[in-house]
């Protein structure tokens, strides 16, 4: 599965919108979900680094450590740190050491879901108790913690960002449980934006459009489901990792300072389509 994507990602799609470039310059953001080079958050991390940001990465266990390091090593001055965001004290440890080397935070990005496998398919109402709690756990409550521990550092206002899928608003078949907690991730969003807003941190959720990615292609059906989009969504193919990112240095840079509490859609337009089976 690793070697698929490895041959078919390129290392650069396309790069970072121009106009960005040193957009961000003396900005700081940390950015947990980066496991591969496919990564939507290696994708981010890109925009926002060729936009002049100084960033913090997190992996999660020692397996992924290497490829973290390998490819936050191809950025200036940036940091890698272990966490597991089920643990609290893993989570306090990184925004210590992201106070203590950086001072400051400008940016947080949230780019991380898990479900148990077996409840990314067959009926949903066979959801297990605990397969409920760890994907709600994983992939929403952790949010929370995240941007407490953030609104700290971020001093000078900041950016929090986080990863959605139209699965948290329309049944998409198999999402399933990963549907409850976008939706959950969703009104996290709204939440925080509310309490947040007076402190000058916006908070914002991109819903992208599928990707190929280490999570993406564990899941049956994902090229099947990226053939549809292909056909169906008004740009007529899926959304690129670089597109995620540009999107995300918008939501970042003080171009998006009248926007909180929304989820941008970057998904090529398929959230507006009807009758997506109709000729
Ligand atoms: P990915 O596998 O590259 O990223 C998922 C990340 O979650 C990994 O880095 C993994 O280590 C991390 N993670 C899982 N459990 C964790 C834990 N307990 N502690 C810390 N980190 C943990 O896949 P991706 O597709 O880039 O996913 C990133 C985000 O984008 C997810 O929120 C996903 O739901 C969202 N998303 C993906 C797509 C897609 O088609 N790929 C579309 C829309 C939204
Ligand atoms: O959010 C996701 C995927 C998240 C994900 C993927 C896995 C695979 C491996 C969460 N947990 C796991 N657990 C594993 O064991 N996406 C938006 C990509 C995705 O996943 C789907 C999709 C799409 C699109 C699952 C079913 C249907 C469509």
């Amino acid at each position: 599965m690793v070697m698929t994507l490895d041959k078919d990602t390129p290392d650069t799609q396309e790069t970072t919108a121009p106009a960005l470039k040193g957009y961000l310059a003396g900005k700081t953001g940390v950015i947990f979900g980066v496991a591969h080079k496919s990564s939507i958050a290696w994708g981010i991390a890109k925009a926002l680094s060729d936009a002049g940001m100084r960033l913090a990465f997190t992996y999660q266990g020692e397996r992924l450590e290497k490829n973290v390091r390998q490819l936050a090593d191809t950025l200036e001055n940036s940091m890698v740190l272990p966490c597991d965001v089920t643990k609290d004290e893993e989570l306090d440890a990184v925004f210590h050491a992201v106070e203590a080397e950086f001072g400051k935070l400008d940016t947080l990005v949230h780019s991380v879901a898990f479900a148990k496998r077996e409840d990314l398919t067959g009926g949903f109402s066979a959801t297990s108790r605990d397969g409920f709690k760890l994907a709600l756990d994983i992939s929403a409550y952790s949010l929370v913690p995240m941007a407490n521990a953030a609104k700290e550092l971020m001093t000078d206002g900041g950016s929090i960002i986080t990863m959605t899928y139209l699965g948290g608003v329309k049944v998409i078949p198999n999402y399933n449980v990963m549907g409850i907690a976008k939706s959950a991730l969703e009104m996290n969003v709204r939440y925080l934006a509310s309490e947040l807003g007076e402190s000058g941190i916006r908070v914002n959720g991109i819903s992208a459009g599928p990707i190929r990615t280490l999570a993406s292609s564990a899941v049956g059906g994902i090229l099947d489901m990226i053939h549809h989009v292909e056909a169906v969504a008004p740009l007529k193919r899926t959304v690129t990792q670089t597109e995620v990112g540009n999107t995300a240095a918008f939501l970042c840079s003080d171009l998006s300072s009248g926007i909180t509490g929304q989820i941008i859609y970057c998904d090529a337009g398929y959230e507006i389509m009807g009758m997506t089976g109709t000729k």
